[in-house]
């Protein structure tokens, strides 16, 4: 196994010596390439004691089973389904061939047994931001235990086990005697996907939803209609995707499709919040809803296009309860994103219906008051559908009143900036998400994951009390050059850097562990079966192999 790592390590450092020359680009160094002491652990956990003590996991026999005190335990699909992929992630050959049940040998670890300690272990729940993560991993002869408050935590300390468990010089199976104690830095740990730029089939919206999983994310914002398609199918109102989808069938997301989707997610910790972005963004809306949208006038007449949902008809305000409605019991999550950014004043400005509201309501030529008015009323109904609300920053750059549970979403300002908008928002007194530095569209040439992985969500100048106030972060993947072809590489591992940092504890920002450590877990990630790109070069065993 040493001797392994040394020779890999010798060869990667020979050939990231042979590449350091200078192309101009090096705006950041090169991380150098050594063995970490926490092995292929990505995110990092919060307390690692690992020996050098190695144990073999007996390969016929070793199984993951209920502990015997365990709250929960057979009747509880979710960690039995999870026994069963940890196993094949740690078993991928052996099992398929069906090797014989042997005896395990003394030195072994023959059994991780899992331990759900609480009374109710929300096996049969959804998780939600205040869902318990934590757990505590130890890895001994001849059992490894894994206790955990709630089956989420499960869920994270498998995944870790499964990170402990490496290939020994002769391919066996093994483990470091290890104690692990576990929980996550912030509670909020989301990628956002964009389903309306490209449709994504279910199948690469399952397979990143799996990648989240390995990486500890713990919420899937789907951004699932905008300007260019409305693939939502809608049982009060089909005839926004009939019109809206870029195809009526085959590039729509039926009730079904979600459900699936959500109970996917579910069975690994992973929350579905939806986004459905209003006012602005909302272009596709329009083909399948009549005068949903502001017309636009060109002089006196109408021009044919249409601007943001039209502020002004209580047609708007009839619509938006009735879809709301349906979202609310689509969508269990305890939080619906309304977007609200963006927002075009154009269109607006050009229709003398709304000049005339404007100056009845006395906003004068304020057409950010006429935003106000909108989101406030829309968020009026959707609080009458007992749903949380998150929402882009712009909202309350307009100082609309937000429930006091209102997560405010920043995402303007570069990669400097973003500290000036944390300490802005977070000033308001509301909770906060980060993810002006992760917007993972952008591209780079370069080691462009460091950058998300120096960007710290508290590191603005605030209070303690404004520390507090921020929850998480979300990684970003806009959709306008992204489909089912390039999405998967580009978002990982470059989302692996978020991971860490939303899961591990702040002064975990060595870049150089960071880089063995990820390097081995992007190599994981492509053995699992999900096309990760490489970090820079090196021997992609795996692929030649
Ligand atoms: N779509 C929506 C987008 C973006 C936003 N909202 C966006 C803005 C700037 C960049 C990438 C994406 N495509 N609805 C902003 C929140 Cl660089």
């Amino acid at each position: 196994m040493i001797a392994t790592l040394k020779f890999t390590t010798l060869l990667l450092a020979v050939v990231v010596c042979w590449a350091t020359q200078d192309y101009g680009y090096k705006d950041v160094e090169e991380p150098t390439l050594g063995d970490s002491q926490y092995g292929s652990l990505w995110p990092l956990p919060q307390k690692v004691q690992m020996s050098t003590v190695a144990f073999k996991l007996s390969g016929a026999s070793f199984q993951i089973v209920d502990a015997k005190e365990s709250s929960s335990g057979a009747s509880c699909s979710l960690l039995q389904n999870a026994y069963r992929r940890y196993d094949e992630y740690i078993f991928p050959i052996s099992r398929m061939q069906g090797q014989n049940k042997k005896k395990a040998f003394a030195s072994d670890v023959s059994e991780l047994q899992v331990w759900i300690t609480s009374a109710d272990s929300e096996c049969d729940s959804y998780p939600s931001v205040t869902s318990d993560e934590s757990y505590e991993l130890s890895v001994d002869s001849p059992v490894a235990v894994l206790k955990a408050p709630k089956v989420w935590g499960a869920l994270r300390g498998l995944e870790t086990f499964s990170q402990l468990v490496y290939d020994d010089e002769y391919g066996a199976k093994s483990i470091n005697r290890t104690e692990i104690q576990d929980f996550p830095r912030f509670a909020h740990r989301g990628l956002l996907l964009d389903t309306s730029r490209h449709f994504l089939p279910i199948k690469v919206i399952l397979a990143n939803l799996e990648a989240m999983a390995w990486n500890k994310f713990n919420v899937f914002h789907w951004h699932i209609v905008d300007d260019h398609s409305f693939p939502y199918m809608s049982r009060t109102f089909p005839q926004l995707s009939q019109q809206g989808a870029y195809h009526p069938y085959t590039h729509v997301y039926t009730p079904s499709d979600v459900k699936m989707i959500i109970e996917f997610a579910r069975l690994r910790g992973i929350r579905v919040v939806s986004e459905f972005d209003t006012p602005g963004h909302t272009q596709s809306w329009g083909k399948g809803q009549k005068d949903l949208l502001t017309p636009c006038y060109s002089g006196t007449s109408p021009s044919g296009s249409f601007g943001p949902v039209n502020p002004i008809l209580n047609t708007t305000y009839d619509f938006m309860t009735m879809f709301f409605k349906e979202v609310s019991t689509v969508f269990p999550d305890a939080y619906i994103h309304l977007g609200g950014d963006e927002v075009d004043f154009s269109c607006w400005k050009s229709n003398p219906d709304i000049q005339k509201f404007m100056a009845q309501q006395g906003f004068g030529t304020d057409y950010s008051k006429l935003e106000s008015f909108y989101i406030q009323r829309l968020l009026d109904i959707v609080t009458t559908t007992n749903k949380g609300y998150m929402i882009w920053q712009e909202v309350i750059d307009n100082g609309v009143k937000l429930k006091a549970d209102t997560l405010i979403h920043v995402w303007k300002g570069n990669q400097q900036q973003y500290q000036a908008e944390m300490a802005r928002v977070t000033a308001s007194g509301y909770q906060t998400l980060l993810s002006t530095p992760w917007y993972l569209n952008r591209i780079s040439y370069g080691q462009d994951w460091q950058a998300a992985y120096k960007a710290d969500p508290q590191d603005f100048n605030g209070t303690d009390a404004q520390k507090k106030l921020v929850v998480g972060g979300e990684a970003c993947l806009w959709g306008e050059f992204v489909d089912a072809t390039n999405l998967t590489p580009r978002l990982w591992p470059r989302a692996s850097a978020v991971g860490e940092r939303l899961w591990s504890d702040k002064d975990v920002k060595d870049t150089n562990d960071a880089y063995s450590r990820l390097i081995q877990h992007r190599c994981r990630m492509v053995q699992r079966g999900i096309p990760a790109e490489p970090l820079f070069t090196g021997k992609a065993s795996h692929l030649v192999e």
